[in-house]
């Protein structure tokens, strides 16, 4: 689906108002600083960089009071538009978009930008979280923890500022989940209600990665367009403690590169957000040290490299 030579184009997204705790928006200048551009460029790949113009953006969010539920809904809205434009731009040009986020609340623009060049686009999230809540049954009121339930248009979704430009562009059956672990009672209903295909840290307990990857491509198949939205807090603590909402009994170091592995091996991958690095967080510099290198990984994993 890709146009040769291989491009992938990073979106630089610092955004953190998807959620309360400062320093996820200095995830992407951590992740670059690490080296991730010259590694995908090692890999074979031509590399673009850009930042998105985070603060611009909120520049023209003069004030942002709750609606409803909703915390910082016009910060979100305005910079989840301008990156369903960047995206989107992008795939037109042929090219990959990597997201490096920034909270996953970003997910809203990315998906929605993919869906415009490949409406067929499946996606598969990886995440200790369904991020499937509506404005209707958040808890928290953290857009991040909504960003599924936007691109799938349930109800409660049609609000300001989001349907000024976010039309539902994903149907239940073009997703799949992996590694969930912290499903907040009102996602459950919804999963259960629209039927969608889930594999918790139990399903991956009991088939093993290997398995559940080839479960995964089953009921997407194999010849469709794939976006890969990884939130680095499906692996466990233990392997990426530096993430806003840690859940133990997570992913380990292995199968979190092998999910990757899989999807780079289909040659489908158009889309890839890495997000939810929170530098500011974990126990010490080598905590974050780690988890910065595992989003490097993970990209590299995504973008091709292979152990042999
Ligand atoms: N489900 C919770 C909420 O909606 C937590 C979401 N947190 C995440 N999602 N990190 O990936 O607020
Ligand atoms: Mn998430
Ligand atoms: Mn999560
Ligand atoms: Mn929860």
């Amino acid at each position: 689906f890709l146009e040769q030579p291989a491009t992938v184009s990073v979106l630089s997204y610092p955004f953190s108002g998807g959620q309360p705790r400062a320093g996820v928006d200095k995830g992407p200048d951590h992740l670059v600083e690490a080296g991730l551009l010259k590694q995908l460029q090692s890999l074979g790949w031509h590399v673009e960089y850009s930042e998105g113009a985070v603060d611009q953006l909120l520049a023209t969010v003069k004030s942002d009071a709750d609606i409803g539920k909703m915390k910082q809904p016009r910060a979100v809205s305005a910079v989840t538009k301008q990156l369903a434009a960047d995206v989107a731009a992008v795939a037109q040009g042929g090219k990959l978009p990597l997201t490096l986020g920034g909270d996953h609340s970003l997910a809203v623009g990315t998906v929605a930008g993919t869906k415009r060049k490949f409406p067929d686009a499946a996606l598969v999230w990886v995440d200790a979280h369904a991020d499937i809540n509506t404005p209707l049954t958040t808890d928290s009121g953290n857009l991040h923890g909504c960003p599924v339930s936007f691109l799938l248009g349930l109800e409660g979704t049609d609000v300001a500022p989001f349907n000024e430009w976010l039309k539902p562009c994903l149907k239940p059956e073009d997703l799949v989940y992996i590694g969930l672990r912290d499903i907040d009672n009102g996602e459950k209903k919804i999963l259960k209600d629209l039927g969608v295909k889930v594999f918790t840290m139990h399903d991956v307990d009991k088939h093993g990665i290997g398995k559940v990857m080839d479960l995964v491509l089953d009921h997407i198949g194999r010849d469709r367009p794939i976006h890969l939205s990884y939130d680095v807090d499906a692996l466990d603590p233990t392997i990426t403690p530096s993430t806003g909402t840690p859940v133990r009994g997570g992913l380990n170091f292995r199968e979190g590169h092998y999910i990757a592995e899989a999807i780079a091996e289909t040659g489908n991958l158009v889309a890839l957000d890495v997000v939810e690095v929170n530098p500011s967080l974990g126990e010490d510099a080598a905590s974050v040290a780690q988890t910065v290198a595992i989003g490097c990984s993970l990209s590299r994993a995504a973008l091709g490299e292979t152990l042999l």
